[in-house]
C-alpha cells in the first residue's frame, strides 16, 4: 500500500529532528521511503505565540495495517521526546500523521484518513504535491484543485546553504 506522511516540529532544532524521524521512519519493518518532499518552514497554525514550524511529507509503500503503521509512528513521537503540553495546538517536537492510506477512508477513534484538514493546511498540501502531483484525495477530489485554494501564508522551502 502506499501512503502519505505528514512530519512536523517546531521545538528544539525541528530541521534536525524532521531529518532523523525520516530516517527512523525508513526503519519501520515493513515500511520502504519511496519519495521525501522539500523541507518546509511554515508560519504556526493556531497559537501564534509559538516557533514557526519545519514541516515535510513522505510517501512510503507499506504492508503494514493504520493503525500498526500508527502504533509504529507514535512509537517514534515518543522516542523523539514528544511530550503532549496541555495546550491544543500548542508547540511538538515531532508529528508524525498518517494523510493518506491508499484510497482508504478510516473513521476509527484513534485514526482519521484521509487527516481532518488536509486540505486547507498550506504546510500539508504543498509538500503533498512536490511528492504526489497527480493524487485524488478519497471525498475531496484532485489535490492541484485543492492548492489552488489553499494560500502559502508564507510557506518556504528551506534552502541547505
Ligand atoms: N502549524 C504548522 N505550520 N505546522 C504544523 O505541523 C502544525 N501542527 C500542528 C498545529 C499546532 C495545528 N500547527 C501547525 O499540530
Amino acid at each position: 500500500m502506499t501512503a502519505y506522511l505528514g512530519l512536523g516540529g517546531n521545538l528544539g532544532d525541528p530541521l534536525d529532528c524532521l531529518r532523523r524521524a525520516r530516517q527512523a521512519v525508513g526503519q519501520i519493518p515493513g515500511v520502504r521511503e519511496i519519495a521525501c518532499s522539500s523541507f518546509y518552514r511554515s508560519a504556526p497554525m493556531g497559537p501564534a505565540d509559538q516557533p514557526e514550524y519545519v514541516n515535510a511529507v513522505l510517501a512510503i509503500a507499506t504492508t503494514l495495517a493504520p493503525l500498526d503503521l500508527l502504533d509504529q509512528l507514535q512509537a517514534i513521537e515518543t522516542a523523539f521526546g514528544r511530550v503532549r503540553i496541555g495546550e491544543r495546538w500548542g508547540p511538538r517536537t515531532l508529528d508524525l500523521d498518517i494523510l493518506l492510506y491508499g484510497q482508504e477512508v478510516i473513521d476509527h477513534p484513534r485514526l482519521t484518513v484521509p487527516h481532518v484538514g488536509l486540505a486547507l493546511r498550506e504546510f500539508v498540501v504543498y509538500p503533498l504535491q512536490e511528492v504526489a502531483p497527480d493524487l485524488v484525495i478519497p471525498g475531496l477530489g484532485s489535490l492541484a484543485a485543492g492548492v489552488k485554494h489553499c494560500p502559502r501564508r508564507g510557506l518556504e522551502i528551506i534552502d541547505y546553504e
